[in-house]
C-alpha cells in the first residue's frame, strides 16, 4: 500500500492529553468520570480497584483536537503503589475532595506530598471540591477551597457529578492548564509563569501520519 497515495488520512486528533484524577476514596471521582464521559450518575459506590480509564475527544478554542485519556485512580490507600507509576506519565492531575468530608479536605496535602514524590509538583493541577449539591452537608467553605487553590497556585472549581453543576468546566479548566503549560514549553519561558521550572515536554503531539502506522497511546 502506498503511503503517497490517497490512503494518506491525519489522525482524529491534534494533541493527547493524559489526566490523572485522583483524591480520597468516595469522594467522586468516578463518578465526575462518567458524568464527563457519559453524561450518566451512579448512587451507588463501586470503589476504584487499581485505576481504570476513559477516552474523551475534544475540541480547543483554537480549534485543535483534544484526545484525552482519563485516568481515575483508586483512592484507598492500598493501592497507592499501583496508582503512583501513573503520576509520571500525566500532562495534568485533577485532586478531588468532598465538600461534605472534612477529611477528604484535609487530605488534599497528602495527595499533593504524592505528587511531589512521583510526579511533577510544578504541573498542572485543578483542584476540585465534588458533591455541591448536598447543601445541608457541607462542611468545605467555598473559601477555603479557593485559598488552598490560591496557594498552590492553581484553579478550583465546585461540581456535582449528580447534577452535572460545574463538571465540563472542571475538565476545561484542566485541559486549559495543560495547554498554558505546552505553550510556555514551545514559546520559552516567561518571567512569572508558575510552570518555569516544568522541563519536560507535557502534551504528546497527535501525529499527522498514514493510517496503519502504529500509536502508542
Ligand atoms: N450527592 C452526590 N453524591 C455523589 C457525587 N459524586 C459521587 N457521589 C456518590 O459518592 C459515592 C462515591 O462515588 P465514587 O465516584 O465511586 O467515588 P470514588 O472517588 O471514585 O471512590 P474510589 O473509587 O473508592 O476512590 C457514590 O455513592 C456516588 O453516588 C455528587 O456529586 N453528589
Ligand atoms: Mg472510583
Amino acid at each position: 500500500m502506498s503511503l503517497v497515495s490517497g490512503d494518506y488520512r491525519p489522525w482524529d486528533y491534534d494533541i493527547l492529553v493524559k489526566v490523572l484524577i485522583i483524591g480520597d476514596s468516595g469522594v467522586g471521582k468516578s463518578c465526575l468520570l462518567v458524568r464527563y464521559s457519559d453524561d450518566d450518575f451512579f448512587e451507588s459506590h463501586l470503589t476504584t480497584i487499581g485505576v481504570d480509564f476513559k477516552i474523551k475527544t475534544q475540541t480547543l478554542p483554537d480549534n485543535r483536537v483534544a484526545k484525552i485519556q482519563l485516568w481515575d485512580t483508586a483512592g484507598q490507600e492500598r493501592f497507592n503503589s499501583i496508582v503512583s507509576g501513573y503520576y509520571r506519565s500525566s500532562n495534568g492531575i485533577m485532586i478531588v475532595f468532598d465538600l461534605t468530608d472534612e477529611q477528604s479536605f484535609r487530605n488534599v496535602s497528602k495527595w499533593l506530598d504524592q505528587i511531589k514524590k512521583h510526579g511533577d509538583p510544578s504541573g498542572p493541577m485543578v483542584l476540585v471540591g465534588n458533591k455541591a449539591d448536598l447543601t445541608s452537608k457541607r462542611v468545605i467553605d467555598s473559601q477555603l477551597g479557593k485559598e488552598l487553590a490560591k496557594n498552590l497556585g492553581i484553579e478550583y472549581i465546585e461540581t456535582s457529578a449528580k447534577s452535572s453543576q460545574g463538571v465540563e468546566q472542571a475538565f476545561d479548566k484542566m485541559l486549559q492548564a495543560v495547554v498554558k503549560a505546552q505553550n510556555y514549553i514551545e514559546s520559552g519561558p516567561k518571567k512569572d509563569d508558575r510552570y518555569s521550572n516544568s522541563s519536560s515536554s507535557l502534551v504528546v503531539q497527535g501525529p499527522k501520519t498514514p493510517s496503519g502506522s502504529t500509536c502508542n497511546c
